[in-house]
C-alpha cells in the first residue's frame, strides 16, 4: 500500500492505510503481513456465469490452542487490507487462544476481478455478495485447518467481527449465516443504510461543543461568500484548487468530521478557538489546519475529494471509486446537510450526490436504501448474539444500532476523544499511536467497561456453540 491515505468519508479507511503508512515495528503493528489466496465465485447468485477471481486472506496462528481453539475471523472492509493489524483483537485473541484470520473484501487492494473498473464491472461489488465470499472463505479456511491439523469433519468455533461497514457485515455475517459463526463484534457498525444522513452534521456539531461548533458555522457562511465571489483564490487558500466548488465544499466538512471521528477534536477545536478569542481571522486558520493536519499529517489527497478522478477505471488507488459505488448503489449515508443549524454548508444536499452518483456512474445508478434495509433490517436488524459498540462522538453513531437488547447487547463507550471503532483501535486514532490503547482515552475506564463485556459475551456465546446443551443459559 502506498503512503497515500484513503477516502475519508468512506468510515475507516484512512486507519488501515495510515498503519501501513508507518514502518513495521519488530512484532509492533501488524501480527502478519504475509498473504495467501484462495479461489472465489464471482456472481454468487448466477446459476450459469461460473467465472472465477482470486481473493487475498492471512491468518495468524501464534496464539492458536491447537487444534480445537476457536478461530476469529476478522472482516475486511472498504479498503486494501494488506495484513491483520495488532490490536485489542489481538489481545482477544491471546485470551481465548484463538487464530485470527482476515479476508480481503471483493474489488479492492489486490482482490479485484477486474483491471478495468466500469460501471458494468463493478456490478458484482455489493455486501451481499461480499457476505457470501466470507461465507465461502469461512469454510475454505476450515477445511484448510482441518488439514494441518490431520481431522475430518472438525469445525472449531468462529467468531466474527469488524469496524465501520465492515462491523456492519460482521452483524449482517451472524444475521445470514447464523450456523457459521457462534457469534459476532459489530464496532461502530453501519447498519442502518441512510438517504440524508443529516444526524452525521448535527454529530459533528454535539461533538464540537458549542465554541468550536459556532466557529465551524462562522467559517462555512464566510466560505461559502467566498466562494460565490473568488471561487479561486478561496480553494487556493486550502491546496485543493483543483477542486469542483461542490466537491471542495464536501472536502471542507469531512476535514472537521474526521478528527471527532478518529478521536482528535483538540487539534481542529483549540486552534479554531484560540483564534476566535484572539481576532484572527477564522479561515485562515482553517485552512492552515486543513493543510497541515488533515492533508499533510493525516495524508489525505486532495485528489480523493475529486468527482472527475473517480471517473478514471483504472485509478491508482482505487477505493475512492469503489466505495462511492457501494454509496451510490446500496447503502447511501449521503452526508447532507441538515435544514437549520449545519455545520457543514448547505451545498452539501442530497442533490450534490445524486448528481455525484449520475456522474460519476452513469444515469440510473442511485441508492435504494429501502431494499438494502428491508434486505437486512437496518436499526431492526432480527440478529442474535452480535454486540454492538458505538464511540459517543463518532458522526457514524447514528447509522448503528439503537437499542441493546437481551440477544443483541449495545454499548456506548463515552468519553470526549471516543470515536470509531474505539473499542478495537483505542484512542486517539489519528495519527495513529500505541494501536488498540485505551489510556489515551479522556476515560479509558469508559473504553475498558465496554471491552470486558465484550470478553463476557465472547466468552459465553463460544461455550454456547461448542456445548449446545448450554444454550438454554442464555
Ligand atoms: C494423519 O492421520 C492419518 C489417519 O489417521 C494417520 O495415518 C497419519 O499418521 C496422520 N498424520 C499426522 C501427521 O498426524
Ligand atoms: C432527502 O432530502 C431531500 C432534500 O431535502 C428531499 O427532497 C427528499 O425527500 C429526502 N428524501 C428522503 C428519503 O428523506
Ligand atoms: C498518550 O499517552 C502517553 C502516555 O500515557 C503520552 O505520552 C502521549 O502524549 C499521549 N498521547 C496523546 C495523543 O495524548
Ligand atoms: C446512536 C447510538 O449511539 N446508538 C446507541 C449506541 O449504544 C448505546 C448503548 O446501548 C445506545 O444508548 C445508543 O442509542
Amino acid at each position: 500500500m502506498g503512503s497515500r491515505a484513503r477516502f475519508i468519508s468512506v468510515l475507516f479507511a484512512f486507519l488501515l492505510a495510515h498503519v501501513a503508512a508507518e514502518p513495521l515495528a519488530a512484532g509492533g503493528r501488524y501480527l502478519t503481513k504475509d498473504e495467501r489466496w484462495m479461489s472465489q465465485r464471482l456472481d454468487h447468485f448466477s446459476p450459469t456465469d461460473h467465472r472465477r477471481f482470486k481473493l487475498r486472506y492471512f491468518e495468524f496462528l501464534d496464539y492458536h490452542r491447537s487444534p480445537g481453539g476457536p478461530v476469529f475471523l476478522r472482516i475486511c472492509g472498504e479498503f486494501e487490507c494488506d495484513g491483520i493489524p495488532n490490536d485489542y483483537l489481538a489481545v482477544l485473541a491471546k485470551k481465548f487462544g484463538a487464530a485470527v484470520v482476515t479476508a480481503e473484501h471483493r474489488y479492492y487492494g489486490k482482490s479485484s476481478p477486474f483491471k478495468r473498473l466500469t460501471t458494468h464491472n463493478l456490478r458484482f461489488l455489493s455486501s451481499k455478495q461480499a457476505l457470501f465470499d466470507l461465507a465461502v472463505f469461512r469454510q475454505y479456511y476450515q477445511e484448510s485447518l482441518n488439514a494441518r491439523y490431520n481431522r475430518t469433519g472438525a469445525d472449531n468455533p468462529w467468531f466474527v467481527f469488524g469496524i465501520s461497514y465492515a462491523g456492519a457485515l460482521s452483524a449482517w455475517f451472524r444475521l445470514k449465516f447464523p450456523h457459521l459463526t457462534c457469534g459476532s463484534l459489530a464496532s461502530s457498525a453501519v447498519v442502518l443504510a441512510v438517504y440524508n444522513f443529516t444526524d452525521f452534521d448535527k454529530q459533528v456539531g454535539e461533538s464540537a461543543g458549542p465554541e468550536c461548533k459556532a466557529a465551524l458555522q462562522e467559517i462555512t457562511k464566510l466560505v461559502d461568500e467566498r466562494l460565490r465571489l473568488d471561487s479561486r483564490s478561496v480553494k487556493a487558500l486550502f491546496a485543493a484548487e483543483t477542486l469542483r466548488d461542490d466537491d471542495f465544499l464536501f472536502f471542507l466538512a469531512d476535514a472537521s468530521a474526521v478528527t471527532f471521528q478518529y478521536g482528535d477534536p483538540d487539534a481542529l477545536c483549540s486552534p479554531l478557538i484560540n483564534a476566535k478569542k484572539n481576532g484572527k481571522n477564522l479561515v485562515d486558520t482553517y485552512a492552515q489546519f486543513v493543510k497541515d493536519y488533515y492533508i499533510e499529517e493525516m495524508e489525505t489527497p486532495v485528489s480523493s475529494y475529486d468527482q472527475e478522478y473517480f471517473k478514471s477505471i483504472t485509478p491508482d488507488d482505487s477505493s475512492s471509486r469503489l466505495w462511492w459505488y457501494q454509496v451510490c448503489s446500496e447503502v447511501a449515508y449521503f452526508q447532507v446537510a441538515p435544514k437549520t443549524d449545519s455545520v457543514r454548508s448547505a451545498g452539501v444536499n442530497t442533490r450534490y450526490h445524486l448528481d455525484l452518483c449520475r456522474n460519476v456512474f452513469g444515469e440510473g445508478v442511485y441508492p435504494d436504501v429501502l431494499m438494502t434495509n428491508l434486505y437486512y433490517g437496518g436499526t431492526k436488524i432480527a440478529g442474535s448474539k452480535i454486540v454492538f459498540t458505538n464511540g459517543s462522538e463518532d458522526p457514524w453513531r447514528y447509522a448503528s444500532k439503537q437499542k441493546s437488547s437481551k440477544d443483541m447487547p449495545s454499548y456506548l463507550m463515552k468519553c470526549k476523544n471516543c470515536g470509531h471503532g474505539t473499542d478495537l483501535r483505542g484512542c486517539p486514532q489519528s495519527p495513529f499511536r500505541t494501536e488498540g490503547d485505551a489510556s489515551n482515552c479522556t476515560s479509558p475506564a469508559a473504553v475498558n467497561t465496554v471491552r470486558e463485556k465484550i470478553v463476557k459475551h465472547i466468552d459465553l456465546w463460544l461455550s454456547q456453540c461448542q456445548d449446545p446443551s448450554k444454550a438454554g443459559a442464555w
